[in-house]
């Protein structure tokens, strides 16, 4: 307490700055491209969680013909185009808003326009049923070109998202080459180039093997390689996912709650140990995969307690920060600042509830992680309980709210129905304990992910509680969700103009940064990037060694 007493803290905003409109619009389309995503999404989460409890409502959409193409549409519309679409809108605004400065128009346009057109391509291929592969698109399972290409396209957007924050900062350096970047620009640029360097291998596997493989120039493709090349940029696409919500709870909460941020150079560590650790994790997901060396995995299971750490380091810096912002309201106690934070702020409690969830979304992250442990659970519907408490709740919760003040800042509306919000943070929180109890538990007894159990010609009486929960769990967060999209309309259709806030929730610091020593050399996000490609070469190095020219084995299967 003496020593943030003694501290002073570093103004957040000194220049006033405002986004032109043009550039605000643009924003804000891209945050609805995902919110349309996510409107189809849930109807087919809806849909899923519901069969787990033996109800069958497949029926009633238009245009779906298997429950595979349902759950290709749910995975890739909430796990990739909302949550790109947010990131792709949100981490620009704030180097632009930490840097004060204005973005290339150009290259917002053109962020869009991939990401819309992705969008169409992808959209086609599901809808007519021509890419029922899963989003994790393994093959020999084959889908419509228009699939993989979409897909590119929606990557390219986000390289083109990351090029418009990198642009303004090298301007601003230039101007500014004596001052440390904002806390704020770095921490969103880390997050988006740690997604690009771990974006680079799905792009070779979409355009060397499963595009031309689609298109028919070539009858056969290597079903090992390109899960690989999936899991290389498929487990550090979930920190791309999180990272965005990092951002928020490090620099903005604090704000909202009261508080400040505990320590520059501890967020910035966080994020470029993410930078470093991200993406040389990838075997975590193929421990039972034959083919690839054990050594291999075992290195990638240390390496992946080592990407648990800065999330650890998380819990305990935005803890601080909220700690202080509850006392700061009149807390007193161990815990009596808990329930003086202020939970009335849909925005805040959107991303308290995030935490809170997470907490048992990393637990369980580490259950998946540990080799021996993974044999159990892998393949259940545990790893689905898991995903939810991450994606499906600390990311998604804290988009959300994000959007409960993002919205209106963009549109200059008020929020409308603060009430309401928050009905919908408590009951798709209350929902998704539920749902991941009901996963978690039945795949323990072995209840199997990815599988219609309506028409599944076994069934294990110990599933039937999961089974249940699942349902019950999965219809409140669809109603949660829904209550979401009731208020972000009602702001964009009749908000109350002019009752916006005008500028976003940036925290203060406790210190300044520092000018020299090691906290200064966390900027040098060339040189990290060089460490980080070391790191990937020492973990993916071997496997690719000893296992390339790729093998040719499997034609492509279609169910259309
Ligand atoms: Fe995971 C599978 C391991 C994090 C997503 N994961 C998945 C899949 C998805 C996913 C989608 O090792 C399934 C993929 C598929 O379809 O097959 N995961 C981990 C580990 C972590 C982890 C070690 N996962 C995530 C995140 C995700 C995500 C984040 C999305 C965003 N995961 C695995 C493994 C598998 C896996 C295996 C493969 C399983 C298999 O066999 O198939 C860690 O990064 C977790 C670290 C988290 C923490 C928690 C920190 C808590 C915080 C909150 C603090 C609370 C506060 C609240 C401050 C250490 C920061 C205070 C509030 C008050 C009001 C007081
Ligand atoms: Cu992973």
């Amino acid at each position: 307490a003496e020593y943030i007493a003694a501290s002073t803290p570093v103004v957040a905003d000194p220049t006033p700055f405002t986004l032109p409109e043009t550039q605000r619009r643009l924003l804000r389309w891209t945050l609805y491209v995902g919110y349309a995503a996510l409107t189809a999404g849930i109807f087919h989460g809806l849909a899923q969680a519901l069969s787990y409890a033996g109800i069958d409502i497949l029926g009633y959409f238009p245009a779906l013909r298997s429950y595979y193409q349902g759950l290709t549409a749910h995975g890739v519309a909430n796990a990739i185009i909302f949550t790109f679409s947010f990131a792709n809108a949100f981490l620009p605004l704030m180097v632009a808003r930490a840097l004060s400065r204005p973005l290339d128009e150009r290259l917002l346009w053109a962020s869009f326009g991939t990401l819309v057109l992705g969008n169409l391509l992808v959209i086609y291929a599901v809808v007519t049923n021509k890419a029922s592969v899963l989003y994790t698109s393994y093959a020999p399972l084959q889908a419509h070109w228009t699939y993989y290409v979409g897909l590119v396209f929606v990557v390219i957007s986000t390289w083109l998202a990351l090029l418009s924050m990198l642009q303004i900062w090298r301007a601003w350096k230039r101007e500014h080459p004596e001052k440390r970047m904002p806390l704020l620009a770095h921490i969103s640029i880390v997050s988006y180039v740690m997604w690009f360097l771990a974006s680079l291998p799905i792009a070779v596997e979409f355009l060397f093997f499963l595009i031309p493989w689609s298109f028919g120039w070539v009858e056969r493709t290597d079903p090992l390689l390109t899960r690989t090349l999936f899991w290389f940029t498929g487990h550090a696409i979930v920190y791309a996912w999180l990272l965005p919500a990092y951002v928020s709870w490090y620099a903005l909460v604090p704000r909202q709650a009261g508080g400040k941020v505990v320590s520059d150079a501890l967020t910035r560590l966080v994020f470029i140990l993410f930078l470093l650790l991200s993406i040389p994790t990838g075997f975590h997901h193929q421990y039972t995969d034959p083919g690839i060396h054990e050594g291999l995995k075992f290195v990638h299971a240390i390496l992946t307690f080592g990407v648990f750490f800065p999330s650890l380091i998380t819990a305990f810096s935005v803890m601080a920060s909220l700690e202080m912002g509850g006392r700061a309201h009149g807390g007193r106690g161990l815990l009596g600042w808990i329930p003086k934070l202020p939970w009335g702020d849909p925005s805040l409690s959107a991303q308290l509830l995030a935490m809170i969830t997470f907490v048992f979304g990393g637990i369980t992250g580490l259950i998946n992680a540990s080799f021996t442990m993974n044999q159990v659970i892998h393949n259940t519907t545990w790893v689905p309980g898991h995903f939810h408490m991450t994606v499906g709740s600390a990311v998604a919760m804290t988009f959300m709210g994000v959007a409960y003040w993002m919205v209106p800042y963009l549109t200059g509306k008020k929020l409308w129905g603060r009430k309401v919000a928050l009905a919908s943070n408590w009951i798709y929180t209350i929902g998704l304990f539920i749902f991941a109890r009901g996963m978690i538990s039945a795949g323990l007894e072995g209840m199997p992910r990815r599988t219609f159990l309506v028409q599944a010609p076994y069934m294990d009486p110990d599933w039937l509680v999961g089974r249940v929960l699942t349902g019950v769990g999965g219809t409140l967060m669809f109603v949660g969700i829904a209550l979401f999209f009731v208020v972000i309309l009602m702001t964009v259709w009749k908000g109350k103009p002019g009752e916006a806030p005008r500028d976003i929730p940036w925290s203060e610091t406790l210190t300044e940064p520092a000018r020299n020593g090691w906290a200064a050399h966390m900027d040098r996000i060339g040189f990290w990037v060089i460490v980080a490609i070391i790191l990937i070469v020492i973990a993916y190095g071997p496997f690719f060694l000893s296992y390339l020219p790729p093998n040719y084995v499997s034609p492509g299967f279609r169910i259309f």
